[in-house]
């Protein structure tokens, strides 16, 4: 079946190994991101966002169980700092909330944990589409960034409005007159960028992470309603949809700030 892995309880995430081997290995994510450890790229240039801008599209948007996808348009892309472009799939949130409110990113800086944790899934534009891309080496990138709390953002109002209509896993609605690129944080240009894999099983180790450093910013309020609007299989209020942080092991991390 589908979705069989969870966060805690039934094949929680000690226990992906036994069920995905990959999420044993040497090159997973997430992993805390250690200033100090970092090294420093000048060479690294701006990620090249394409189409992120358009305005009236129209997202489809589902609540699979374990978090809350939007599915996003081919004529989105992302070139990193070699040329290699990646085509948008869908983006997707990591949160934790709960009675004790916590946050749930997934990559922590310094040990420190932002309160969410928003992934935009990217495939490799030399294959046709996700499912050629999804097992091999060099088939996807995700770029991440952090919603922290601090005031009210207007650009996330109807994305929170719509969680409303997708409480139950399996529920879908469509997102109208939203531009993408309103709802990254302003700065582009400086990011974190490491090998690693997908955060959920299978775990596959072909992910080029880009992480970016400045974050988007939305009211306590707004946090508490993506942390409070959906629910998970078990009928639950889904909280803390987010994998502890893994080794490095031998990988680097670079950056291309200070
Ligand atoms: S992440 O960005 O590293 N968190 C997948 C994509 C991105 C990440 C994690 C996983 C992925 O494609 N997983 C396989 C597909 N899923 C279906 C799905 O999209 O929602 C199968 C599944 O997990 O069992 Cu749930
Ligand atoms: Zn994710």
């Amino acid at each position: 079946a589908q979705h069989e892995w969870t966060y805690s309880g039934g094949l929680e995430e000690e226990q992906w190994p036994l069920e995905y081997p990959s999420c044993g290995g040497q090159k997973q994510s997430p992993i805390d991101l250690q200033r100090r450890k970092v090294q420093f790229n000048p060479y690294l240039k701006p990620l090249n966002l394409t189409g992120y801008g358009e305005e009236d599209m129209e997202f489809p948007m589902i609540n699979n169980g374990h978090t809350v996808q939007i599915t996003l348009p081919p004529t989105m892309s992302m070139t990193d700092s070699d040329g290699t472009r990646y085509i948008a799939l869908q983006m997707h949130y990591h949160w934790g909330g709960g009675s004790s409110e916590v946050s749930g990113s997934e990559h922590t800086i310094d040990g420190i944990r932002r309160v969410i944790e928003i992934h935009f899934v990217h495939y490799n534009a030399k294959y046709a589409n996700y499912d050629e891309a999804k097992d091999k080496s060099d088939g996807l990138a995700v770029l991440a960034a952090f919603i922290q709390d601090y005031a009210e953002n207007t650009y996330y109002s109807s994305f929170i409005s719509e969680l409303a209509n997708i409480q139950y896993p399996g529920q879908t609605t469509t997102l109208n007159g939203i531009d993408i690129q309103d709802m990254l944080p302003g700065d582009l240009y400086h990011y974190y960028t490491y090998s690693g894999s997908l955060t959920t099983p299978p775990c596959t180790e072909n992910v080029k992470w880009f992480v970016l450093e400045d974050s988007i910013k939305l009211s306590r309020t707004q946090v508490l309603k993506i942390e409070n609007s959906v629910k998970n299989h078990n009928n639950e209020t889904l909280h803390n949809g987010y994998r502890k942080t893994q080794p490095l092991h031998q990988r680097v991390v670079e950056a291309n700030f200070l």
